[in-house]
């Protein structure tokens, strides 16, 4: 199970986020919990994964990680994790908001080999108008910065939206420029033990290294936004696509709160 008592964040782990736009915690699953987690959601991806191409035959996007999504729906153990009061109170505090809803959850597995994950923003994809989103990304298994822990552009989710940029090589060339040009300092952790996780906001741009291991890099993701948060504007085709799947007949305006959408703490 999920431990049910708060994982303690002190003041200045908040100021910190709220400085940088991201920050690694220890032990968020505690290493004695994480086996049935990590085994249920092994399982479903490997039963949802649709990707059936070797890596060299795919594209830039397609070699970064193998993305399954929302795979709380597809298992009630996932959904345990998913849903877990302790997961969504971290993304809260470290927001400074009363409560969270779940966006959708995503299990990222970069395989042995597997390519960059490119420069980006999250919330490009997400039509929700608030600065208050969060990604947890946590590693079922230990990992090194080698096998693709995230690299954050520390301090870049105060510019907000850059753009229509989707995940891609354009994005990988743009952003990056825009990164060095803009002189932020970069933070990577060295190595994350299983069951430590980065929250990273919505606007922060990050990207990560290819796995040059000859293991999976196992990572799930949870995504947050604060309760009260409106539908924004459709002004991306991928804002529709997210829209008709995490927020299904919501209009710009409507308070983001689908049936998908459940407060979780
Ligand atoms: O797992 C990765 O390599 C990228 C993760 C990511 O972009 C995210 O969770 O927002």
């Amino acid at each position: 199970m999920i431990p049910e008592n708060e994982y303690p964040i002190s003041d200045e782990q908040v100021a910190a986020y709220q400085r940088d736009g991201h920050i690694l915690l220890d032990d968020v699953l505690p290493a004695s919990n994480i086996p049935p987690y990590h085994d249920a959601i092994v399982r479903t991806v490997a039963e949802r994964n649709t990707e059936t191409r070797a890596l060299k035959d795919r594209d830039t996007y397609g070699m970064a990680f193998l993305q399954t999504m929302n795979l709380w729906e597809y298992s009630d153990t996932v959904k345990e994790y998913v849903m877990a009061k302790r997961f969504a109170r971290i993304a809260a505090r470290l927001m400074g908001v009363e409560r969270v809803r779940l966006y959708h959850d995503q299990a990222l597995f970069k395989e042995a080999g597997g390519g960059i994950t490119p420069w980006h923003q999250d919330q490009h994809y997400w039509p929700l108008a608030t600065n208050k989103t969060i990604t947890m990304w946590m590693t079922l298994a230990d990992i090194s910065a080698d096998m693709g822990t995230l690299r954050f552009a520390s301090g870049s989710h105060v510019e907000g939206y850059l753009g229509d940029i989707p995940i891609s090589d354009e994005s990988e060339a743009q952003l990056r420029e825009f990164v060095e040009r803009k002189g932020f300092t970069l933070q990577q952790a060295d190595e994350m033990r299983a069951g430590a996780a980065t929250f990273h906001s919505g606007w922060t741009l990050h990207s990560a290294p290819p796995n040059f291991s000859d293991r999976m890099r196992p990572a799930m993701t949870v995504i947050y936004y604060a309760d009260g948060t409106l539908v924004s504007e459709l002004d991306n085709k991928n804002r529709i696509g997210d829209r008709d799947r995490w927020l299904p007949g919501a209009e710009p305006g409507d308070l983001a709160a689908s049936p998908l959408n459940p407060i979780l703490g």
